[in-house]
């Protein structure tokens, strides 16, 4: 258990009784989790490529929430990720997969509120239903609206020249429309806020901003969008963005 290996024990000011009324109980209080000394034998791991958007965004909420998790490196383009080894993990073949003990997750939004509830970092993943809902709202769409349209044009501009081809400007073009149509609604979200939901940084945060890693090398047209731009600026300048940049 990760506790074992915890100095101090519960952080000052930490109500005990909110996770039974609520339902919820952290494993590893956030404010102790700092102070995580090993990683014990049956420590956290985190299956990961470094260029993987959705990767980074569970690396960047294992850095919020101090949680001391072991990276193992998935050779995505050597193929690693269709071995039998790691379908056991996560049969889809993708990363990022949690494992922390016997218990194997994946997807990325999913990992990241495992980490959140893990430490009771309820301001991250809050507990309030229509709060929590949103979360999750923005959760959904970053998967069925914003990653899509990004994630062809990281294929179009970055990959395929990578391996000698070349970008089909069709697809370019259709992806670009789909990319401004959702912008345009973060935008507009995002106009006077600090964060997603307002003064304090989510899950929904976590969810979308990793989406834009690549922003610049995949020209996607985020200038367009100020209150997107400046959102994404404030995203890349946390401590847990800056320490997964590699
Ligand atoms: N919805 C999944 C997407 C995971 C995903 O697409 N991972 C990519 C890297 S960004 C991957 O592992 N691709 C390898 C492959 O498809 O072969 C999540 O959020 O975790």
């Amino acid at each position: 258990m990760f506790v074992d290996h915890v100095i101090a024990s519960e952080p000052a000011g930490f109500d005990a009784g909110q996770w039974w009324t609520t339902g919820v109980k952290p494993i590893l209080p956030w404010a102790a989790a700092g102070q995580v000394t090993s990683y014990g034998e049956d420590h956290v791991k985190l299956y990961v490529h470094a260029i993987s958007p959705n990767a980074r965004r569970a690396r960047v909420c294992a850095k919020l929430c101090h949680l001391p998790v072991e990276e193992v490196v998935v050779d995505l383009f050597g193929g690693e990720q269709r071995q039998p080894e790691f379908l056991a993990l996560n049969p889809n073949g993708k990363v990022p997969v949690l494992v922390d003990g016997d218990f194997v997750l994946c997807e990325s939004n999913a990992i990241a509120q495992y980490f959140a509830l893990k430490v009771g970092r309820f301001d991250l993943c809050p507990q309030d239903p229509r709060l929590r809902s949103k979360v999750v709202q923005w959760q959904c769409w970053e998967l069925a609206h914003f990653s899509p349209p990004i994630d062809t044009l990281i294929s179009e501009r970055l990959l395929k020249p990578s391996r000698g081809g070349v970008a089909d400007p069709a697809v370019e073009a259709t992806a670009e429309k789909e990319f401004r149509r959702f912008a345009k609604v973060l935008d507009a979200q995002l106009t006077e806020k600090i964060w997603l939901l307002g003064e304090t940084l989510t899950l929904a945060d976590v969810a979308v901003a990793p989406a834009l890693m690549h922003a610049d090398a995949a020209r996607l047209p985020i200038a367009e969008f100020p209150a997107l731009s400046e959102w994404f600026a404030r995203f890349t300048e946390l401590d847990a963005w800056r320490e997964t940049s590699g």
